[in-house]
């Protein structure tokens, strides 16, 4: 029985996913070979420097004694690069897919780096390869979000993590915070946290808990993540767990007073070279990002129970009252449960890799 289009595009989104590290500055891409209604071949994309997905898959294939694609389909999450430039890493895959003559070349959706764009599809279009594009367009621009947001906008990627009560308390009257949720749900956030390139916390939250804010599943994917400290915190020293677990270098403390935060994501990209920043906390931080309306998508761990209470560290302490036709609106689009605890994930906006700009 062969396969249809659409489940050949969904196996190649599954590669692509299948890759648990992040793969920024470049997208996460997953590609695969399909000969006869079959996949015969698989491959994705495992970040800068390494083959891309066609060229990996393309690369799987010959290794099994395929050679020849004359009658092969390419099924490809994002349009193939066909640029050269300094900056490029890789060789380019337009070309390379030309050079096998495939049959035919399915794109889920366009790359929006402004050097591809549309002529990625020309080229392989000039080389007599017939391409179809959009198949699950509507999915495969949700697991490159950073990426589009960089390449659109020249900014990093707002991610806002939180662990509450499900009375929303992110500690309890007297600072505690630990634990909220349980280590499993700990564990799960090491894997968001591998998923992005810098993690970034409140002053507060580094002299109340001197946490390390590395990836613990580093052993697997060493490349530490920059880190962000808004605020200067007090006996800031070698000595504290931050600067021991990701190294001085990596951590950068900046004084976030009156500081427009939007102009400081632009920075963050353009001259730190942060692609998707992880925000941890505290309330007060998290707080002014969501009320500027400048986190793009957020996951919130609940857990062990009610609170009560004053409500000291909860989000929004700092908004004051606001009306519920004020309220900022928040709809999940994923929602897991972890032993005893939930986890919550949804979209702030959505970057489109077709349109100029887009909401949600
Ligand atoms: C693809 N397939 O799997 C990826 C693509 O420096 P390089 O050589 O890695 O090129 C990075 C650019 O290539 C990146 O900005 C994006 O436009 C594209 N990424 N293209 O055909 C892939 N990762
Ligand atoms: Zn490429």
């Amino acid at each position: 029985m062969s396969l249809t289009p659409d489940e050949c595009m969904s196996r190649a989104l599954d590669l692509a996913l299948d890759y648990p590290f992040t793969t920024l500055p470049n997208p996460r891409v997953g590609a695969v070979i399909v000969y006869d209604g079959r996949i015969l071949a698989g491959g994705y994309h495992r970040g800068p420097g390494t083959p891309h997905a066609e060229a990996h898959a393309i690369e799987v294939a010959e290794k099994m004694g395929f050679k020849d694609f004359k009658n092969a389909e390419l099924f490809v999450t994002m349009e193939p690069c066909c640029h050269k430039n300094a900056a490029k890493r890789t060789p380019p895959c337009a070309p390379l897919i030309a050079s096998k003559k495939f049959k035919r070349v399915w794109i889920s959706h366009l790359d929006p780096n402004p050097l591809v764009n549309g002529k990625g599809i020309q080229q392989l279009k000039k080389a007599g390869i017939s391409v179809k594009t959009g198949l699950l367009g509507e999915v495969t621009p949700l697991i490159n979000q950073a990426f589009l947001k960089n390449q659109k906008e020249k900014k990093s990627y707002v991610t806002l993590k939180m662990a509450m009560t499900f009375d929303g308390k992110m500690a309890d009257d007297y600072g505690k915070s630990k634990w909220i949720t349980t280590s499993a749900s700990r564990m799960d956030a090491h894997w968001l946290r591998a998923k992005v390139d810098a993690i970034a916390v409140g002053r507060n939250t580094i002299e109340a808990d001197n946490p390390s804010l590395n990836v613990r599943i580093s052993k697997l994917h060493p490349i530490p993540r920059k880190i962000v400290i808004f605020g200067q915190p007090r006996n800031f020293s070698n000595k504290l767990k931050v600067i021991k677990a990701n190294g001085k270098n990596q951590v950068l403390v900046i004084d976030d007073k009156k500081r427009d935060l939007d102009k400081l994501l632009k920075e963050l990209y353009t001259q730190r070279d942060i692609c998707h920043l992880l925000i941890e906390g505290g309330p007060h931080l998290s707080g002014r990002f969501l009320d500027e309306g400048l986190v793009d998508e957020i996951v919130v761990y609940y857990g062990k129970g009610f609170l009560g209470g004053q409500a000291t560290y909860s989000l929004g302490k700092d908004w004051g009252s606001m009306r519920l036709e004020k309220a900022i609106r928040f709809t999940p689009d994923d929602v897991r449960l972890i032993g005893p605890d939930v986890v919550v994930q949804g979209f702030m906006k959505h970057y489109n890799p077709d349109k100029k700009r887009s909401g949600r």
